[in-house]
């Protein structure tokens, strides 16, 4: 009798397991797009025409086993691949290291998202790494070809700080560094240029932490100006305050270009939108506009706006192959604007 029993509700127990794994299946999201590359995992991709040809600089994930906290500590990468294509959905080739974590003289720990520039027959590589004091910095390394190898400065520039530079090449020929990121990415750690690793995160009622930009010198090594902030303003011209994290900067700041206005865009990180604001000028400031991308599986977004043969591409990250927050992979999906130059939100899942 007591077998019976026990058999019963063996069987229960199984039918209610393979019912609540049937649920979770069908409620798995098909993507729109397939991973770039699959031989490794990658993310926060950097992309860029370069000489008629596609060039793609992103983080280059690894199972570091470091336990996941909010600070990104498990985000332990150690080197970054460049990817290149000739035409979207043409064949993606991986370039191997093009710079090592161990060939840079200030290197603490954590290659976080690059971009990159070229300028002149020189490649130039921006790249955020936490230096022997655990203090995130952005560093320069250089190549004379986009794919690399690159060699890095011996410093890194000076008054960087934070996380995630977006190169940008204004319509004068000006190039700005645009960066920024806020929890593990420390920018809430710094006031006036002063580094405190004991600021705490912002109140929910105070003013939200805004993205940084410097305006590049010619030699594209150096800030050629004060750090500036940057301003992203509600519909009502009134800064966000933190409460409002839907809207809020976070990191993965990207600037394009669009029938001669400036899109600033940025993820929200804790609400994982890609959204974007608009302005005049490179330092804006720049007024909210919507979101770009919606949340994508994986916790963190992060975009980069292309022009590729007359149509607009985004470039993101997801965890389509892992299913790890941090073994990420980049993918690529068209993007659409409205006539009255608004963007239409792409959602990645079908
Ligand atoms: O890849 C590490 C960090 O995760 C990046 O710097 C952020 O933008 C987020 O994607």
């Amino acid at each position: 009798m007591t077998h019976f029993i026990f058999c019963r509700l063996l069987i229960g127990f199984l039918l209610l397991a393979s019912f609540f794994s049937g649920t979770a299946q069908s409620k798995k999201r098909i993507p729109v797009s397939q991973p770039l590359i699959s031989n490794i995992y990658t993310a926060d991709p950097s992309a860029h025409v370069f000489n008629g040809k596609i060039y793609i600089y992103p983080s280059h994930d690894i199972e570091s086993g470091i336990p996941e906290n909010d600070n990104g500590d498990h985000f332990d990468m150690r080197d970054y691949h460049i990817l290149s294509m000739d035409s979207i959905g043409g064949k993606v080739t991986d370039h191997g290291v093009a710079l090592d974590k161990k060939d840079i003289a200030w290197a603490g720990r954590q290659l976080w998202a690059p971009d990159a520039a070229y300028k002149n027959g020189t490649c130039y590589l921006y790249f955020p790494l936490k230096d022997k004091q655990d203090i995130f910095r952005i560093g320069v390394a250089t190549s004379k070809k986009p794919t690399g190898p690159f060699k890095a400065e011996p410093m890194p520039i000076k008054g960087s700080y934070s996380i995630d530079p977006c190169v940008f090449k204004d319509k004068d020929g000006s190039y700005y560094l645009y960066f920024g990121g806020i929890w593990g990415g420390q920018l809430q750690r710094w006031k006036n240029g002063v580094y405190d690793s004991t600021t705490p995160l912002r109140k929910a009622d105070e003013p939200a932490v805004l993205p940084k930009i410097a305006r590049l010198s010619a030699d594209m090594k150096s800030f050629a100006e004060p750090v500036k902030e940057i301003q992203i303003l509600d519909e009502n011209g009134k800064p966000f305050l933190e409460a409002n994290n839907g809207k809020r900067f976070f990191e993965a700041a990207w600037m394009h270009l669009y029938k001669g206005n400036y899109y600033f865009s940025y993820s929200t990180g804790d609400t994982h939108n890609i959204c974007y604001a608009m302005g005049d000028n490179p330092y804006g400031p720049f007024t909210y506009k919507g979101i770009i991308l919606k949340p994508v599986d994986g916790w963190t977004s992060h975009e980069s706006i292309v022009e590729i043969k007359d149509r607009w591409y985004i470039f993101y990250h997801d965890v389509q192959l892992s299913g790890k927050t941090y073994l990420r992979n980049v993918k690529v999906t068209e993007l659409k604007y409205r006539k009255d130059g608004s963007i239409i939100p792409v959602d990645a899942y079908k």
